[in-house]
Protein backbone atom coordinates (compact mmCIF):
# COMPACT_ATOMS: atom_id res chain seq x y z
CA UNK A 1 0.00 0.00 0.00
CA UNK A 2 2.72 2.49 0.72
CA UNK A 3 4.22 1.86 -2.45
CA UNK A 4 1.40 2.52 -4.31
CA UNK A 5 0.84 5.92 -2.44
CA UNK A 6 4.65 6.49 -3.06
CA UNK A 7 3.87 6.31 -6.44
CA UNK A 8 0.49 7.90 -6.83
CA UNK A 9 1.31 11.10 -5.00
CA UNK A 10 4.93 11.02 -6.62
CA UNK A 11 3.00 11.75 -9.70
CA UNK A 12 0.78 14.04 -8.32
CA UNK A 13 3.19 15.89 -6.97
CA UNK A 14 5.88 16.46 -9.68
CA UNK A 15 2.69 16.77 -12.33
CA UNK A 16 2.67 20.38 -13.70
CA UNK A 17 -0.36 21.52 -11.88
CA UNK A 18 1.25 19.61 -8.46
CA UNK A 19 -1.73 18.42 -6.21
CA UNK A 20 -2.68 15.84 -3.45
CA UNK A 21 -5.83 14.32 -4.01
CA UNK A 22 -8.85 15.36 -1.59
CA UNK A 23 -9.11 11.52 -0.14
CA UNK A 24 -5.90 12.35 1.54
CA UNK A 25 -7.86 14.92 3.66
CA UNK A 26 -9.83 12.13 6.02
CA UNK A 27 -7.66 10.65 8.28
CA UNK A 28 -8.61 11.18 12.02
CA UNK A 29 -7.65 14.27 12.42
CA UNK A 30 -8.95 15.28 9.06
CA UNK A 31 -12.27 13.63 9.71
CA UNK A 32 -13.08 15.46 12.99
CA UNK A 33 -11.62 18.78 11.61
CA UNK A 34 -14.07 18.56 8.70
CA UNK A 35 -17.12 17.57 11.39
CA UNK A 36 -15.96 20.75 12.99
CA UNK A 37 -16.04 22.91 9.65
CA UNK A 38 -19.60 21.73 8.99
CA UNK A 39 -20.46 23.69 13.04
CA UNK A 40 -18.88 27.00 11.59
CA UNK A 41 -21.01 30.08 11.05
CA UNK A 42 -19.70 30.51 8.17
CA UNK A 43 -19.72 26.98 6.27
CA UNK A 44 -23.20 27.00 5.56
CA UNK A 45 -24.01 23.53 3.40
CA UNK A 46 -24.45 20.92 5.83
CA UNK A 47 -26.50 22.78 7.71
CA UNK A 48 -28.99 24.36 4.87
CA UNK A 49 -28.98 20.90 3.41
CA UNK A 50 -30.18 19.60 7.05
CA UNK A 51 -32.61 22.68 6.51
CA UNK A 52 -34.06 21.50 3.31
CA UNK A 53 -34.18 17.99 4.33
CA UNK A 54 -36.39 18.35 7.35
CA UNK A 55 -38.68 20.80 6.25
CA UNK A 56 -39.38 18.76 3.05
CA UNK A 57 -39.28 15.23 4.53
CA UNK A 58 -43.01 15.08 3.81
CA UNK A 59 -42.26 15.99 0.01
CA UNK A 60 -39.05 13.73 -0.64
CA UNK A 61 -40.80 10.85 0.79
CA UNK A 62 -43.31 11.43 -1.69
CA UNK A 63 -41.44 11.64 -4.43
CA UNK A 64 -38.84 8.71 -3.65
CA UNK A 65 -42.53 6.70 -3.08
CA UNK A 66 -40.84 3.35 -2.54
CA UNK A 67 -37.51 2.02 -1.60
CA UNK A 68 -36.66 -1.48 -1.89
CA UNK A 69 -32.45 -0.47 -1.31
CA UNK A 70 -31.37 2.62 0.02
CA UNK A 71 -27.83 3.07 -1.42
CA UNK A 72 -25.32 5.19 0.37
CA UNK A 73 -22.48 6.54 -1.43
CA UNK A 74 -20.21 7.45 0.95
CA UNK A 75 -22.47 6.66 4.30
CA UNK A 76 -19.55 7.84 7.10
CA UNK A 77 -21.17 7.46 10.48
CA UNK A 78 -24.61 6.72 8.44
CA UNK A 79 -26.21 9.59 10.36
CA UNK A 80 -27.57 11.56 7.36
CA UNK A 81 -28.76 8.07 5.61
CA UNK A 82 -30.70 6.95 8.95
CA UNK A 83 -32.26 10.01 9.00
CA UNK A 84 -34.39 8.90 6.16
CA UNK A 85 -35.45 5.53 7.85
CA UNK A 86 -38.51 6.93 9.44
CA UNK A 87 -40.14 8.69 6.01
CA UNK A 88 -38.70 5.88 3.31
CA UNK A 89 -38.47 2.77 5.19
CA UNK A 90 -36.74 0.94 2.40
CA UNK A 91 -36.31 -2.61 3.14
CA UNK A 92 -32.59 -2.73 3.09
CA UNK A 93 -29.59 0.00 3.69
CA UNK A 94 -26.27 -0.55 2.00
CA UNK A 95 -24.06 2.01 3.21
CA UNK A 96 -20.60 2.37 1.20
CA UNK A 97 -17.35 4.11 1.89
CA UNK A 98 -13.77 4.09 1.53
CA UNK A 99 -13.04 3.06 5.38
CA UNK A 100 -14.52 0.31 5.45
CA UNK A 101 -13.96 -0.53 9.04
CA UNK A 102 -15.58 3.16 9.93
CA UNK A 103 -18.72 1.87 8.08
CA UNK A 104 -18.48 -1.25 9.41
CA UNK A 105 -19.17 -0.29 12.99
CA UNK A 106 -21.96 2.71 12.55
CA UNK A 107 -23.91 0.16 10.63
CA UNK A 108 -23.35 -2.55 13.65
CA UNK A 109 -24.48 0.23 15.53
CA UNK A 110 -27.26 1.06 13.52
CA UNK A 111 -28.59 -2.86 12.88
CA UNK A 112 -29.49 -2.83 16.61
CA UNK A 113 -31.81 0.19 16.48
CA UNK A 114 -33.36 -0.67 13.26
CA UNK A 115 -33.71 -4.81 13.04
CA UNK A 116 -36.25 -4.78 10.31
CA UNK A 117 -33.92 -2.85 8.26
CA UNK A 118 -31.29 -5.81 6.56
CA UNK A 119 -28.19 -3.71 6.52
CA UNK A 120 -24.64 -3.92 5.19
CA UNK A 121 -21.41 -1.81 4.72
CA UNK A 122 -19.22 -1.95 1.98
CA UNK A 123 -15.83 -0.58 0.79
CA UNK A 124 -15.87 1.46 -2.85
CA UNK A 125 -13.81 3.98 -5.04
CA UNK A 126 -16.11 6.06 -6.35
CA UNK A 127 -13.74 6.96 -9.00
CA UNK A 128 -14.50 3.61 -9.96
CA UNK A 129 -17.76 2.49 -12.19
CA UNK A 130 -20.24 0.72 -9.53
CA UNK A 131 -22.06 -2.12 -10.35
CA UNK A 132 -24.96 -3.92 -8.35
CA UNK A 133 -26.07 -7.13 -10.21
CA UNK A 134 -27.71 -8.46 -7.23
CA UNK A 135 -30.22 -6.02 -6.74
CA UNK A 136 -31.23 -5.86 -10.32
CA UNK A 137 -34.79 -6.31 -9.86
CA UNK A 138 -35.05 -3.84 -7.00
CA UNK A 139 -36.14 -0.71 -6.44
CA UNK A 140 -32.91 1.41 -5.18
CA UNK A 141 -32.75 4.75 -4.55
CA UNK A 142 -29.22 6.13 -4.20
CA UNK A 143 -27.88 8.59 -1.99
CA UNK A 144 -24.92 11.29 -1.98
CA UNK A 145 -25.67 14.06 0.50
CA UNK A 146 -23.39 16.63 1.58
CA UNK A 147 -22.56 18.24 -2.26
CA UNK A 148 -19.61 15.46 -2.62
CA UNK A 149 -20.15 15.57 -6.14
CA UNK A 150 -18.87 19.11 -5.74
CA UNK A 151 -15.38 17.27 -5.68
CA UNK A 152 -16.08 15.86 -9.09
CA UNK A 153 -15.16 17.49 -12.38
CA UNK A 154 -18.07 18.57 -14.31
CA UNK A 155 -17.06 15.66 -16.76
CA UNK A 156 -16.70 13.19 -14.23
CA UNK A 157 -19.93 13.71 -12.65
CA UNK A 158 -21.33 13.13 -15.89
CA UNK A 159 -19.78 9.75 -16.04
CA UNK A 160 -20.82 9.14 -12.16
CA UNK A 161 -24.52 9.97 -12.92
CA UNK A 162 -25.06 8.02 -16.24
CA UNK A 163 -23.36 4.99 -13.68
CA UNK A 164 -26.02 5.30 -11.48
CA UNK A 165 -28.92 6.29 -13.98
CA UNK A 166 -27.99 2.69 -15.73
CA UNK A 167 -27.49 0.92 -12.15
CA UNK A 168 -31.02 2.01 -11.85
CA UNK A 169 -32.18 -0.35 -14.09
CA UNK A 170 -35.58 1.29 -14.99
CA UNK A 171 -36.62 1.66 -11.65
CA UNK A 172 -35.72 3.80 -8.57
CA UNK A 173 -33.38 7.26 -8.46
CA UNK A 174 -30.82 9.36 -7.09
CA UNK A 175 -31.43 11.35 -4.22
CA UNK A 176 -28.51 14.37 -4.27
CA UNK A 177 -27.63 17.62 -2.43
CA UNK A 178 -25.34 20.10 -4.30
CA UNK A 179 -24.19 22.84 -3.82
CA UNK A 180 -25.24 26.15 -5.14
CA UNK A 181 -23.84 29.12 -7.27
CA UNK A 182 -23.79 32.21 -5.02
CA UNK A 183 -21.84 35.56 -3.86
CA UNK A 184 -18.07 35.04 -4.51
CA UNK A 185 -17.84 36.69 -0.55
CA UNK A 186 -20.29 34.10 1.11
CA UNK A 187 -18.47 31.15 -1.04
CA UNK A 188 -15.13 32.62 -0.03
CA UNK A 189 -15.80 32.63 4.01
CA UNK A 190 -17.04 29.51 3.47
CA UNK A 191 -13.72 28.28 2.88
CA UNK A 192 -11.53 30.90 4.56
CA UNK A 193 -12.96 30.70 7.97
CA UNK A 194 -11.54 33.48 10.65
CA UNK A 195 -11.07 30.71 12.75
CA UNK A 196 -8.78 28.45 11.03
CA UNK A 197 -10.27 25.21 10.78
CA UNK A 198 -10.42 24.78 6.86
CA UNK A 199 -6.57 25.82 6.74
CA UNK A 200 -5.80 23.28 9.32
CA UNK A 201 -7.71 20.59 7.15
CA UNK A 202 -6.20 21.93 4.42
CA UNK A 203 -2.85 21.56 6.09
CA UNK A 204 -3.70 18.47 7.89
CA UNK A 205 -3.28 16.80 4.73
CA UNK A 206 0.69 17.13 4.38
CA UNK A 207 0.35 15.71 8.02
CA UNK A 208 -1.62 12.60 6.84
CA UNK A 209 0.97 12.29 3.64
CA UNK A 210 3.97 12.28 5.88
CA UNK A 211 2.48 9.51 8.42
CA UNK A 212 1.42 7.57 4.95
CA UNK A 213 4.50 7.76 3.18
CA UNK A 214 7.05 8.96 5.80
CA UNK A 215 7.38 11.95 3.79
CA UNK A 216 9.06 15.05 5.73
CA UNK A 217 6.42 17.88 4.91
CA UNK A 218 6.64 20.70 7.07
CA UNK A 219 3.82 22.78 7.79
CA UNK A 220 5.35 26.33 8.48
CA UNK A 221 6.44 25.98 4.87
CA UNK A 222 2.92 25.65 3.56
CA UNK A 223 0.26 28.21 4.16
CA UNK A 224 -3.64 27.72 3.08
CA UNK A 225 -4.81 29.57 -0.07
CA UNK A 226 -8.90 29.48 -0.77
CA UNK A 227 -10.78 31.66 -3.53
CA UNK A 228 -13.75 31.01 -5.76
CA UNK A 229 -12.81 30.58 -9.44
CA UNK A 230 -15.56 31.96 -11.62
CA UNK A 231 -14.94 31.08 -14.28
CA UNK A 232 -14.74 27.43 -13.56
CA UNK A 233 -17.66 28.14 -11.15
CA UNK A 234 -15.69 25.84 -8.10
CA UNK A 235 -13.22 26.80 -5.32
CA UNK A 236 -10.01 25.90 -5.50
CA UNK A 237 -7.87 24.76 -2.34
CA UNK A 238 -3.95 24.73 -2.72
CA UNK A 239 -0.71 24.72 0.17
CA UNK A 240 1.29 27.53 -1.05
CA UNK A 241 4.63 27.28 -0.33
CA UNK A 242 6.02 30.29 2.14
CA UNK A 243 9.59 29.68 1.13
CA UNK A 244 11.77 27.31 -0.80
CA UNK A 245 11.24 23.87 -0.01
CA UNK A 246 12.31 20.56 -0.37
CA UNK A 247 10.38 17.78 0.45
CA UNK A 248 12.01 13.87 0.93
CA UNK A 249 9.87 11.29 -0.74
CA UNK A 250 11.59 7.86 0.83
CA UNK A 251 11.79 5.02 -1.84
CA UNK A 252 11.15 2.27 0.58
CA UNK A 253 14.46 0.19 -0.79
CA UNK A 254 15.08 2.00 -4.05
CA UNK A 255 16.46 5.69 -3.81
CA UNK A 256 14.72 8.37 -2.09
CA UNK A 257 13.13 11.46 -4.05
CA UNK A 258 13.41 14.97 -3.79
CA UNK A 259 10.51 17.65 -4.81
CA UNK A 260 11.55 20.89 -5.05
CA UNK A 261 8.89 24.14 -4.47
CA UNK A 262 9.66 27.77 -5.06
CA UNK A 263 8.10 30.16 -2.71
CA UNK A 264 4.66 31.07 -4.05
CA UNK A 265 4.19 27.62 -5.47
CA UNK A 266 0.52 25.88 -5.12
CA UNK A 267 -0.27 22.33 -4.01
CA UNK A 268 -3.47 21.98 -5.86
CA UNK A 269 -5.37 19.83 -2.68
CA UNK A 270 -9.22 20.10 -3.89
CA UNK A 271 -11.90 21.66 -5.99
CA UNK A 272 -15.55 22.07 -4.71
CA UNK A 273 -18.19 23.33 -8.10
CA UNK A 274 -20.88 24.80 -7.21
CA UNK A 275 -23.87 24.58 -9.82
CA UNK A 276 -27.09 26.56 -10.81
CA UNK A 277 -30.28 24.69 -10.57
CA UNK A 278 -30.72 24.84 -14.26
CA UNK A 279 -27.50 23.54 -15.02
CA UNK A 280 -27.48 20.87 -12.60
CA UNK A 281 -31.04 19.67 -13.68
CA UNK A 282 -29.66 19.60 -17.09
CA UNK A 283 -26.89 17.43 -15.79
CA UNK A 284 -28.95 14.73 -14.66
CA UNK A 285 -31.61 14.78 -17.12
CA UNK A 286 -28.65 14.16 -19.67
CA UNK A 287 -27.41 11.49 -18.14
CA UNK A 288 -30.77 9.85 -18.36
CA UNK A 289 -32.39 10.80 -15.37
CA UNK A 290 -36.60 11.96 -16.38
CA UNK A 291 -38.59 13.11 -13.55
CA UNK A 292 -36.09 15.64 -11.32
CA UNK A 293 -37.82 16.88 -8.31
CA UNK A 294 -35.80 20.22 -6.57
CA UNK A 295 -36.22 21.47 -3.22
CA UNK A 296 -34.16 24.36 -2.00
CA UNK A 297 -34.00 26.74 0.73
CA UNK A 298 -35.03 30.49 1.22
CA UNK A 299 -31.36 32.39 0.07
CA UNK A 300 -30.91 29.01 -2.54
CA UNK A 301 -27.93 28.55 -0.93
CA UNK A 302 -28.08 24.42 -1.31
CA UNK A 303 -29.95 22.37 -3.41
CA UNK A 304 -31.78 18.86 -2.98
CA UNK A 305 -32.89 16.79 -5.83
CA UNK A 306 -34.72 13.62 -6.31
CA UNK A 307 -33.72 12.54 -9.71
CA UNK A 308 -36.06 9.41 -11.16
CA UNK A 309 -35.35 7.37 -14.20
C1 LIG B 1 -17.10 17.33 1.63
C2 LIG B 1 -16.39 17.93 -0.56
C3 LIG B 1 -18.52 18.64 0.25
O1 LIG B 1 -16.35 20.82 -0.81
O2 LIG B 1 -17.37 21.84 0.80
C4 LIG B 1 -15.12 21.64 3.19
C5 LIG B 1 -15.12 19.55 1.67
N1 LIG B 1 -13.40 21.34 1.93
N2 LIG B 1 -14.25 22.65 3.40
C6 LIG B 1 -16.76 20.88 0.35
C7 LIG B 1 -14.58 20.83 2.26
C8 LIG B 1 -13.21 22.45 2.65
C9 LIG B 1 -16.57 19.65 1.26
N3 LIG B 1 -17.12 18.39 0.65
Amino acid sequence: MKHILTEELLQSLTADTPSISPKFFYDDIGSHLFDVITLLDEYYPTRTEKWIMDTYQRGIADAVAHCDVLIDLGAGNCAKGSQLFDSIAPKQYRALDISKEYVEAAVADLQKQFPQIEMSAHAIDLSLPLAFPDLQALRKVFFYPGSSIGNFNPEKADQFFMNLAHECHGNGGLLIGVDLVKDTETLHLAYNDPLGVTAAFNLNALLNVNRLIGSNFQLQDWEHYAFFNTSLSRIEMHLRARSDVRVILPGNGSQDHIISFGVGDLIHTENSYKYTQEHFVEKLRHAGFADIQCWTDPNKYFLVCFAKV
